[in-house]
């Protein structure tokens, strides 16, 4: 798909506030939001337009605006998060959608959260995790499966999302750890396969034909450049700390 904007949101002071399981230590809300504006400025240059939301003081994970929705060219489906804390940030996001696309609107009957889906081409991934259940997918898989795309599940057991794992990055090729690259589900992709020790960096975020990838994974951005495609490299350090990573940061479509 190609990507000619994206949505973001500004993080809140309070961002620190936010869900976390990393024990990396608090996130300094000043520095969270220079690497915010690097992020945009990132986008920028690579000729996307912006559309930026202003901070939601009562949602402090706000930021993380790809967990509220999944945009694809025919629609958005509203998510509805399977953190309680984040469920609220919906609304916000339906109001602005709205004038991008037709809205479908994710029941209570399942949880699902946009950083748990994978799409390459017209194939969904979608990992089971504590965000999201099999009755989310279910319902999410309804409501594309009518518009020819397919909708798979993957049990994920570490970190938070399946894309804090794993992310296509252009020419059939997936980057993870060995774990996430040995599922079936992923035998037809070529892959990179970093150290666990990095796994962060399997959070690389592909827009157009330009890799957008955290600093600090030596062993990730070797991987990476066998692949001969422009890399942009974010300092993501205080994202990080609140489990965040580079796709959370936006809706690209
Ligand atoms: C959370 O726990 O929900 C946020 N602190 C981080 C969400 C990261 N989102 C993503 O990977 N798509």
């Amino acid at each position: 798909m190609v990507f000619t904007q994206i949505i973001a949101r500004l993080p809140a002071e309070n961002c620190a506030a936010g869900l976390t399981t990393a024990s990396l230590g608090a996130p300094d809300a000043e520095l969270t939001r220079r690497q915010f504006w690097d992020y945009l400025n990132a986008m920028l240059t690579l000729r996307l337009k912006v559309t930026l939301l202003p901070a939601e003081a009562d949602f402090p994970d706000a930021h993380f605006v790809e967990d509220t929705a999944v945009v694809i060219p025919e629609l958005a489906v509203i998510t509805h998060p399977g953190a309680a804390a984040r469920a609220g940030e919906v609304e916000s996001m339906k109001a602005v959608l709205k004038d991008f696309r037709p809205l479908k609107m994710m029941s209570d009957k399942g949880t699902l959260e946009g950083g748990d889906v994978m799409l390459i081409d017209k194939a969904f991934y979608i990992g089971l995790t504590t965000r999201t259940n099999e009755a989310g997918i279910r319902e999410f898989a309804s409501l594309v499966e009518p518009y020819g795309y397919s909708v798979t599940s993957v049990e994920v057991d570490e970190g938070l999302h399946l894309k804090s794992a794993i992310n296509y990055v252009g020419k059939n090729t997936l980057i993870s750890t060995e774990k996430f690259a040995r599922l079936p589900q992923f035998a037809q992709y070529n892959h990179l396969v970093i150290p666990d020790d990095e796994m962060y960096a399997g959070n690389t975020l592909l827009i157009n034909d330009t890799l957008i990838t955290p600093t600090g994974y030596p062993a990730t951005l070797a991987q990476l450049r066998t692949l001969n495609m422009p890399i942009i490299a974010l300092d993501t350090s205080e994202i990080r700390k609140m489990d965040g990573g580079l796709t959370c940061l936006s809706l690209r479509f």
